[in-house]
């Protein structure tokens, strides 16, 4: 199969094993026309970078030029197969229209300027702002897609250096959830699973996660599985009939929002048929009595009415989890971006719990990530932790940090938990933060209520730094912009969703004068003087490997332990799963083995919220719950929706994501194959829903909710009548694709999302809303919005 067929055949050809086999090897590679493989000179290797697979790839490398990649048939996680984004993405590095010099607003435009001047001008307005204001005026918001050495710097230079406890990371839209979902169960972050249990599971249950579209690669692997000999039972829980839903044994399409009262009526039938492993539960678990109590009322027949879900495709996917031996789970945005996000996710924890199905082949939990390095984001402290799982509201915690980074305890904010970036951009709004530093995110399209981010991040008083590579919409509205070298274009390593670290090494130059996020970091800690307790420089680094060795030392001893790792074995070895110590130099394939968890009170990371209305459990209450530090099982009760469709908003309202593009498209929207499989924003709609409307497939429709409104066509498809489904990546720097919202009708989903949070989690609730539907222009004879194979994946009819 040629790469190129790879849009219409995007998981590539199938090579079936059976359970407990080694998943066969498939090269996948796709090199510009005119290039073969004898005329790359060098390969460079990397793993993927915009998803959280973490596949491993080689850059073929030209005349100083990107030309291709190759995955790479070795590695664990992929053993050698690419997704389309990344067979094609690549091409995004090579645009012409990367940012290579910094800019600065001058009497209110953009204008070219140089390093000094920029890292002057933001050095002096944050010196400037902290001498009026203090360490709470000064934010900074990151992203899931730098490299861990990047993280490590940015959360020194704010927690450490400046004391600020506003930073935060985009993986408060992304993986907040997975994160909080981890710490209530286990005491700690640190995904249990692997990949590597696809090979054995018998039963696999995938929960608001569309991987055919979001990790086409670990798709490729669960369907290599259902082709092969004894295939796993599939699981899928979903509104809309995505491929996964297509190949699977028990399809559930629960009302969004309803995803809490779906898991307790899987936990309901599962206790009443006895379907638990009593002795792990007494020897491993805390909690069971209020999680039986809790779920006692909650019958097949009672979620039936709330979900609208057949009684009996619940009891037949409840028999499946509770008679399978090895089951394997899987959750993302389906239930971290919905109503009641974490204690949806925790009851997945639940099943595994009650079951004893924990760190045993096949029978793994993957809380996903999404973005290619969000877990480093949470290890290095980047969002809303402290680095290395540490507890904020633990001071022995908070002092060894200290002592490694050689500062007085009390600089390192923790009298409450890290802002999170809702309330960040709330104290922007009341003006209590005057600097924000963005740096590999693009909130101006990827927030939710666009309308009040747009007005949150012009306003005048506020100093704008945003870091990136193109000028985005976030860019556009920023006092200074800093042009960054991105993957392939600097070294460094990232970790994907089964804790694989990989080492991504430097290919090409970057373009123009675009410096590496790291370089930029340590030039700004540089001018602010940042130092440590006897004076020393806090950041002393100027490579990527120096940092990396001291985050050894700041992880040691904790769950995310790299201190058996280095760059010399990653580079000899390719992908290697944390704890990598000097007893399990090898790493770890998965977490809790021996039934022991990080969750003792002076070890475990957060001593757990109310998953209701999350309020912090006080650690001497977490002590008398939990004294010996056991796994967690903690119940909660199902709650409506806050903006259920009603008479003048009738449709529930999805957002989510197309196999073809990567979030707000900075990248894959510069990339000629995958823009054509998905050039516009459309909605879908059931074929139901479309008839008793009188509209049909291709009409232009405005979709409308209290906070704004967004023109797109219509796909029919397999989604449940009276949802709606937008993907959310067309912003508007874009203007084929998009328009400027200065009309009313926008092309991003996100003009039409509410301003709301999970309460433990803080994650926001991109999939909710309630809107109205009309038409605007009934289809013209021509038009698509996409290619016919593309829309014909996507229609998810079949
Ligand atoms: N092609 C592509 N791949 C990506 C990305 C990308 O932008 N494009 N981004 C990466 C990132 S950062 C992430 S976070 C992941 C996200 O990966 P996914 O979570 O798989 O993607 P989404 O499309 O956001 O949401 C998954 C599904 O949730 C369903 N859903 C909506 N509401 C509900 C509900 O109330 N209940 C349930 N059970 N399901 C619901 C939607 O129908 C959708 O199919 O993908 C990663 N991979
Ligand atoms: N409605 C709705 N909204 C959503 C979601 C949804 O499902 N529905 N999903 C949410 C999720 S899960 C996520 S992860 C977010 C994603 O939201 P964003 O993070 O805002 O999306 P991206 O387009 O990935 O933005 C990354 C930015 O970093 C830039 N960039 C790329 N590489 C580099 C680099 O090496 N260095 C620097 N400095 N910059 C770089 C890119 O050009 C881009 O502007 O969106 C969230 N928003
Ligand atoms: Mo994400």
């Amino acid at each position: 199969m040629s790469a190129d067929d790879r849009i219409t055949h995007p998981w590539g050809a199938r090579t079936p094993y059976a359970p407990g086999d080694t998943w066969p090897e498939r090269v996948d590679m796709h090199l510009v026309d005119g290039v073969t493989e004898d005329m790359v000179q060098r390969w460079v290797p990397t793993a993927s970078l915009l998803h959280s697979n973490g596949d491993a790839m080689d850059i073929a490398v030209r005349a100083g030029r990107i030309v291709g990649v190759r995955g790479r048939a070795g590695d664990r996680v992929n053993r050698g197969r690419l997704g389309p984004k990344d067979l094609f993405g690549w091409q995004a590095n090579n645009s012409r229209d990367r940012l290579t010099t910094p800019l600065i607003r001058r009497r209110g435009r953009l204008v070219e300027s140089d390093w000094d001047t920029a890292m002057s001008l933001i050095a002096a307005r944050t010196r400037e702002t902290l001498n009026r204001r203090g360490p709470g005026s000064v934010g900074f918001y990151t992203t899931g897609q730098l490299f861990l050495e990047e993280y490590y710097a940015l959360t020194v230079l704010a927690r450490g250096g400046i004391g600020t406890n506003h930073l935060d990371g985009n993986t408060r839209l992304c993986t907040a959830t997975a994160g909080e979902a981890l710490k209530e169960s286990f005491g700690c972050d640190g995904q249990p699973g692997s990949y590597a249990d696809v090979d054995h599971a018998d039963v696999i249950a995938l929960y608001g996660h569309n991987v055919a579209e979001t990790q086409t690669v670990l798709w490729s692997r669960m369907l290599d599985r259902l082709e092969g000999a004894d295939p796993s039972a599939l699981i899928c829980v979903d509104p809309r009939t995505t491929p996964v839903a297509r190949a699977a044994t028990i399809h559930l399409a629960p009302r969004p929002g309803t995803n809490l009262m779906l898991m307790n009526a899987l936990l309901h039938e599962l206790i009443r048929n006895d379907w638990v492993d009593h002795d792990y539960i007494d020897a491993h678990t805390v909690g069971f009595e209020e999680l039986r109590k809790q779920v006692a009322d909650c019958t097949p027949e009672q979620a039936a009415r709330i979900c609208d879900v057949p009684a009996d495709d619940l009891r037949a996917a409840a028999r499946l989890i509770g008679t399978g031996e090895r089951v394997l789970s899987t959750v993302l945005q389906g239930f971290y971006q919905a109503h009641q996000a974490t204690a949806s996710a925790v009851q997945v924890n639940n099943i595994h719990l009650i079951r004893g199905m924990l760190g045993r082949p096949g029978c793994g939990v993957l809380q996903m990530n999404g973005q290619p390095t969000a877990e480093n984001t949470r290890e290095c402290g980047a969002d809303g932790d402290l680095p290395g799982f540490r507890n904020w509201a633990n001071d022995a915690h908070v002092e060894e940090l200290a002592r490694i980074w050689n500062v007085d305890p009390k600089h390192i904010p923790h009298y409450s938990a890290p802002t999170h970036l809702m309330q960040i951009l709330r104290f922007v709004e009341d003006g209590s933060i005057r600097f924000l530093y963005v740096s590999g995110t693009n909130p101006v399209v990827s927030l939710p209520e666009l309308a009040r981010i747009r007005s949150i991040l012009s306003q005048r008083r506020l100093f704008l730094v945003v870091q990136d590579i193109f000028l985005s919409e976030t860019a556009q509205l920023a006092d200074v912009v800093l042009p960054a070298a991105t993957w392939g274009e600097k070294t460094g390593t990232f970790t994907n969703a089964d804790r694989t670290v990989h080492l991504s090494e430097q290919a090409v130059e970057p373009p123009g004068s675009a410096r590496p996020d790291l370089d930029i970091f340590l030039d700004y800690a540089r001018r602010l003087d940042l130092r440590d307790a006897d004076g020393q420089p806090l950041l002393p680094w100027r490579t990527p490997e120096e940092v990396f060795e001291q985050w050894k030392r700041c992880s040691a001893g904790r769950l995310c332990d790299y201190s058996g790792l280095g760059y010399a074995k990653l580079r000899a070895r390719g992908g290697i799963q944390w704890p990598c110590t000097e007893d399990s130099p090898d790493g770890t394939e998965r977490l809790y083995t021996d039934g022991k968890f990080r969750a003792a009170p002076e070890d475990c990371e957060n001593y757990g919220r109310d998953l209701i209305t999350g309020a912090p459990v006080e650690p001497t209450e977490y002590r008398a719950m939990n004294p010996e530090g056991r796994a967690i099982i903690k119940a909660a009760q199902y709650l409506p929706l806050h903006e259920p469709p009603d008479e003048r908003y009738p449709y529930a309202l999805i957002t989510g994501r197309t196999l073809y593009h990567f979030h707000t498209r900075t990248k894959t929207g510069r990339v000629p194959q995958l823009r054509a499989a998905a050039p516009e924003v459309w909605v879908e709609m059931a074929a139901e829903d479309l008839r008793r409307e009188g509209w049909s497939e291709g009409d232009l429709l405005r979709i409308r909710t209290v906070r704004g409104q967004v023109a797109a066509r219509v796909r029919t498809g397999g989604i449940r009548p009276g949802v709606i489904f937008l993907p959310f990546h067309y912003g508007y720097w874009d203007t084929a694709a998009g328009h400027r919202p200065t009309g009313k009708d926008g092309t991003a989903a996100n003009e039409l999302t509410p301003t709301e949070w999970d309460p433990a989690s803080k994650q926001p609730l991109f999939k909710s809303g309630a809107a109205a539907v009309e038409l605007l222009r009934p289809a013209g004879r021509f038009e698509t919005t996409g290619t016919p194979a593309a829309v014909e994946l996507e229609r998810s009819t079949r």
